[in-house]
């Protein structure tokens, strides 16, 4: 493979040094503990290879330095008592119960690879599925995994599928590409390279990074921008820290984000102050998605979403007068039902603005590789390939990733149609707490299956209730590893530098297994040769051990690759769409049987859609917001990150306290027709009167294992049923009826 000619910054020490008798190794940071982004961290190590302090590593562009609690206080998870040390196995009768029982890696590979192997040889690959949670390190080695045992059902276990796959897939449908906002990311001098420009206006849409990091973004960079001058724009129901330094903070009622999208397309449109070149040579559509949103004029739209219709229209003019703006975009776009189109409306805004592939605007991430639509693809055989779950059902599957559908699988897993599963394997993923809605049903049908393993860093509410046998995974300093993945990316490497227990890395893990399921997927000796293999197969003219010296190495980046035919297959200028342009007509949605346009659909249940449920459940309720110390289930073990975030917390206006007899700190149930969880009340004049936000994956590592740690009673998903969007991707997990009432005492 050539030398893609990637661009290295220079470090002023080696990746080894001695500093205060402490050994210090700089490296990247990812997973686990759980983060979406890889910030540079200098690793420091006592004597005894212990890991004692991270530090932000200040030569590194994406963080400069900066870090934030929860890889400061790296060494108390890493190191902490309670981390899965060794595998385990459980009689299958016993799943729910505290009877594991210490056995060797050998005796691990060899049960799971017999299993496996005997199931694809009586029933077909097809029959045990892989599952993940959200984009840890692991999309690339558990889709080879699951592709080269032979089945096509590699899943992701929210309804809808619904964290980040929405917008990448109705990106890819409507565009050909996915598109992020550009921070300068991409070059090694950062914010000092001339070919960057500054965004004069960053609208932050369900996303709130300064605290949520997500998606390869560092929040920092939006600071970084506001100091430069980059005006901000808010949508978010809650007054967020960056909601308080708006231009404009639309407070919106959870759900309703597509209708203020085509209130504010409307404004764009009539005002006339849309990108005219842009539009009239790229855009396809422009006239039927005009004629759509005629009717969400501002004031129609102040009803539907309770934003007033002067900061409706005073955002649209700010973001469309911008020269280069950023459609900063985050789950709550995707965690709601009908997340396509309002995928789609939302980037109409940015598309027609012309803020696509430009400096300081939406660019299409150079993907190094396999991450987008994992890796190994192509050893799936093509007639098992149909026969992944929810294929027939939905087109739109074969987007960007490579899924079977959550809410068919349950479907499957009850019903044995239309074929009957047998096992499960999941990697990086504490679903019962956090991805799965329906608790109680979830763990019904999950129970069916004959045999599942689970492989985490510590003992979980889901591998307490289901799992057989239970495997221990690294965090990032016990493993060598390479990030290769997500987003406008680097080569990035992460180092190993001490040994907790007989863990093992997920790469490690899955290449030992996959070379007992089929040896030919997995030629490497070790994760050695593999990451090197995937490095020169990327271009990166440096073999693993010469990255780690190295690292970053930056891809080579250009702007405005649809005028250069650099985004379509056959070379030829526009996007890799059937129309060649933007289709804001969608033809791909027309010919898969979908809506071609945007549009609205009323939350349910919801106030407008549910009025008569109101008197019984009067709040709407939004979930998930993310805080500084917690990474979803995560890190409740964790002195330091717990004490900041003790319990779990339902956020209420201080009106709506008063009007429910309610006190801050209070222990409330938060409760809907189809269950409750536990809270604590947080009085804040952030939401408003009728909204109330609360966190989600929540257990007490400190509860009884046997009742699961007590996830029944603090789980929101309880709440939530699988109800995904027309498409199948998306499910309203950030919009709900609910009320709030006080826990009697000795409940
Ligand atoms: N109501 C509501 N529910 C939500 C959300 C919401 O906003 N509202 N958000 C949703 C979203 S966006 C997502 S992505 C999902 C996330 O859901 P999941 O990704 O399933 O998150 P967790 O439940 O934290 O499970 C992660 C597990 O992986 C383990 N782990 C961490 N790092 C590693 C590693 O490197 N290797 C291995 N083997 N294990 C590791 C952790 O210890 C933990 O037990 O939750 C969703 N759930
Ligand atoms: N610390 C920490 N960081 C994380 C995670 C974590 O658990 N903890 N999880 C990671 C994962 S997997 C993900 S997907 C990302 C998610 O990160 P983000 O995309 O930032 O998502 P959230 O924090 O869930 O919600 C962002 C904002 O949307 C608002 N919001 C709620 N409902 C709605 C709505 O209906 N419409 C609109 N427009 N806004 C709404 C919330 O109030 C919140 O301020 O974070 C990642 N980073
Ligand atoms: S965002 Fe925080 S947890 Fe994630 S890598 Fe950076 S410092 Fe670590
Ligand atoms: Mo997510």
């Amino acid at each position: 493979m050539e030398d893609k000619g990637f661009e290295l910054v220079a470090h002023e020490k080696p990746w080894h040094y001695e500093e205060d008798g402490l050994k210090v190794t700089r490296g990247s940071a990812w997973t686990g503990p759980g983060c979406h982004i890889g910030c540079g961290v200098l690793l420091y190590t006592d004597e005894n290879d212990k890991l004692v302090k991270v530090e932000g590593d200040p030569e590194n562009p994406f963080n400069e330095g900066r870090l934030c609690p929860r890889c400061l206080a790296l060494p108390e998870c890493t190191n902490h008592d309670d981390r899965l040390k060794y595998p385990l196995k459980r009689a299958r009768e016993d799943r729910g119960k505290n009877t594991w029982e210490r056995i060797s890696w050998d005796e691990a590979f060899d049960t799971i690879a017999t299993k496996f192997i005997d199931i694809r040889e009586e029933f077909g690959p097809e029959r045990v599925a892989f599952y993940q949670g959200t984009g840890r390190d692991i999309a690339a080695w558990i889709t080879r995994l699951a592709w080269s045992y032979g089945s096509p059902n590699y899943l992701f276990g929210m309804s809808g599928m619904s964290c980040y796959l929405p917008r990448v897939a109705g990106c890819f449908a409507t565009t050909g590409a996915f598109w992020l906002g550009d921070y300068s990311q991409q070059f090694a001098q950062r914010y000092d390279d001339a070919r960057w420009k500054l965004p004069e206006v960053i609208m932050l849409w369900g996303n709130n990074p300064i605290v949520s990091n997500s998606d390869g973004l560092y929040g920092h960079w939006i600071v970084d921008c506001m100091k430069m001058g980059s005006k901000i724009i808010t949508v978010d129901p809650r007054r967020t820290w960056l909601s308080s330094k708006a231009e404009h903070f639309c407070q919106l009622r959870p759900g309703t984000d597509a209708a203020l999208a085509m209130g504010m397309l409307n404004v764009i449109m009539n005002e006339d102050i849309y990108d005219h070149d842009f539009v009239d040579r790229w855009c396809y559509g422009f006239d039927e998605l005009k004629e759509r949103v005629a009717e969400f004029t501002p004031e129609k739209v102040e009803e539907i979403t309770w934003v007033p219709a002067e900061e409706i229209i005073g955002a649209a003019r700010t973001f469309a007068n911008a020269e280069n703006a950023i459609m900063q975009w985050g789950l709550a776009i995707d965690t709601t039902k009908e997340a396509l189109p309002a995928c789609q409306a939302i980037s109409a805004l940015f598309e027609i603005t012309g803020n696509i592939d430009n400096p300081g605007g939406m660019i299409a991430p150079p993907s190094i590789l396999y991450y987008a639509g994992g890796w190994g693809n192509e050893l799936l055989d093509p007639e098992i390939a149909k026969k992944r779950i929810g294929l027939d059902k939905y087109a739109l599957l074969n987007f960007g990733f490579q899924v079977a559908s959550t809410d068919e699988m349950i479907k499957t897993f009850e019903t044995g149609k239309p074929y009957e599963m047998k096992a499960a394997w999941l990697q990086t993923t504490n679903f019962l707490a956090c991805t799965a809605p329906d608790t109680e049903r979830t763990m019904a049908a999950w129970q069916k299956l004959d045999f599942i393993v689970v492989t985490d860093l510590f003992m979980t509410p889901t591998a307490m209730a289901l799992a057989d046998i239970v495997l221990p995974a690294c965090t990032y300093p016990e493993r060598d590893g390479l990030r290769v993945g997500d987003g406008v990316q680097r080569g990035e490497v992460i180092n190993k530098v001490t040994q907790i227990g007989e863990c093992k890395s997920d790469m490690e893990i899955n290449l030992e297994l996959g070379k007992r399921l089929n040896p030919d997927a997995w030629p490497w000796a070790d994760v050695d040769e593999m990451f090197s293999f995937i490095l020169e197969d990327a271009g990166v003219g440096m073999n693993f051990h010469e990255l780690q010296e190295n690292a970053p190495a930056y891809i080579p980046f250009e702007y405005r690759k649809y005028e250069k035919g650099l985004l379509r297959a056959d070379g030829q200028p526009g996007f890799d769409t059937p129309s060649g342009r933007i289709e804001l007509w969608s033809n791909f949605y027309n010919n898969a049987g979908l809506d071609p346009l945007p549009y609205f659909e009323e939350p349910t249940p919801g106030p407008t859609a549910t009025p008569e449920l109101l008197e019984e459940y009067p709040l709407v309720l939004t979930t998930g917001a993310r805080n500084f110390t917690l990474f979803h289930s995560e890190n409740r073990q964790v002195p330091h990150l717990r004490a900041v975030h003790p319990d779990p917390i339902v956020q209420m206006n201080p009106a709506t306290a008063v009007r429910f007899g309610l006190e801050d700190k209070d222990w409330v149930w938060v409760e809907n027709a189809r269950g409750r969880c536990k809270r604590r009340l947080e009085v804040t004049p952030i939401v408003n009167e009728m909204t109330v936000s609360t966190d989600h994956g929540w257990w007490y590592p400190e509860a009884d294992p046997e009742n699961l740690f007590d996830v029944r009673d603090l789980n929101v998903n309880n709440l939530f049923q699988y109800i995904p969007g027309k498409a199948g991707f998306g499910c309203n997990y950030k919009t709900l009826l609910c009320k709030v009432y006080k826990i009697e005492e000795g409940e």
